[in-house]
């Protein structure tokens, strides 16, 4: 059996990093391209403790004709709805997408739009940042886990998939693992995106106290939605995220630094949403959402 096809929307440094391990395993890997006309083959460049890698990609305009299988979708939580949209002329009943974005609510937005498309989701632990177009610097190995909400065995293509990206791990309760993702982003990305601060810095006061008033906040909205078992360590689980990343810069702080939208309607503003729906009062979360929302406008 040939190895699977996979086609990748959101050429930033995840999306970059997922191809280049795809293809190096044997994949044919083609990254989409935005760019009508663009070139049909594209060369990333990914950087790691003084290694350099060029991996040889073919690419396509999204606007292509040619059917996709398998889909990875790496763009901002905000983009996904229509990125995939701008490709669902080449997707069919038997395509199958995996959505590693961060956050939360975009699934159900593509739902509404496309209720018959079958998509998994992901999440990541992997560090990248990109230094330039399509050129990358792999900051850290990390776990990536990944499932459906209504599979719990993995398809056939995991196998494949997980030589390319180890360690993968199948997750019949991907939910959680989501939730788990988004309620650790919630705590981290949007006070060091409003602080300007590096992670370690969550861990001194004054901003560690307001870090522990964020979580008592989140714990609460989790345990109404059925998320208390990953939850109920989130102070330590923080801390420990703060303490394994504090020299890095949150996707979040990156954001706001480079002039770009941010994450925070599918961060903070889903816990919102779900804090409304079961009345649970978050104003620490609601007034560092409006401070998120002001520093964009
Ligand atoms: O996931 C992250 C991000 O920057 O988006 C970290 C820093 C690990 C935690 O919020």
């Amino acid at each position: 059996m040939s190895a699977a096809h996979w086609h990748v929307l959101g050429a930033g440094a995840m999306g970059c990093l997922f191809a280049s391990k795809l293809q190096l395993a044997g994949c044919p890997t083609t990254i989409l391209s935005r760019r009508a006309g663009a070139a049909t083959s594209a060369s990333v460049t990914i950087e790691a403790d003084g290694s350099r890698t060029s991996v040889e990609l073919q690419q396509s305009a999204t606007t292509d004709p040619d059917p996709i299988a398998l889909l990875l979708v790496t763009t901002k939580a905000q983009d996904v709805c229509t990125a995939v949209q701008s490709v669902n002329h080449r997707l069919d009943d038997a395509s199958q997408v995996l959505l590693l974005s961060n956050g939360l609510g975009f699934g159900n937005e593509l739902r509404a739009v496309q209720p018959k498309l079958n998509f998994y989701s992901g999440t990541t632990t992997e560090g990248a940042y990109r230094l330039g177009d399509q050129h990358i610097y792999h900051a850290g190995n990390g776990h990536t886990r990944i499932g459906h909400t209504e599979i719990s065995t993995p398809p056939a293509w995991f196998g494949k998939w997980a030589e390319a990206v180890y360690p993968s791990i199948w997750d019949s309760e991907i939910d959680q693992a989501l939730w788990l993702k988004l309620a650790i982003n919630c705590a981290i990305n949007p006070l060091t995106a409003l602080h300007g601060c590096r992670n370690g810095e969550l861990a001194e006061p004054p901003l560690a106290i307001h870090v522990r008033a964020l979580c008592q906040e989140i714990m609460a909205v989790s345990a109404a939605a059925g998320f208390s078992a990953v939850t109920k360590d989130l102070p330590e689980q923080v801390a420990e995220v703060i303490r394994s990343t504090a020299d890095n810069r949150s996707s979040m702080l990156q954001d706001i630094t480079a002039g770009r939208d941010t994450e925070i309607e599918y961060i903070t503003g889903h816990l919102l949403r779900v804090a409304k729906l079961h009345g649970i009062a978050v104003k620490h979360n609601a007034d560092l959402y409006k401070s998120i929302v002001n520093l964009g406008k």
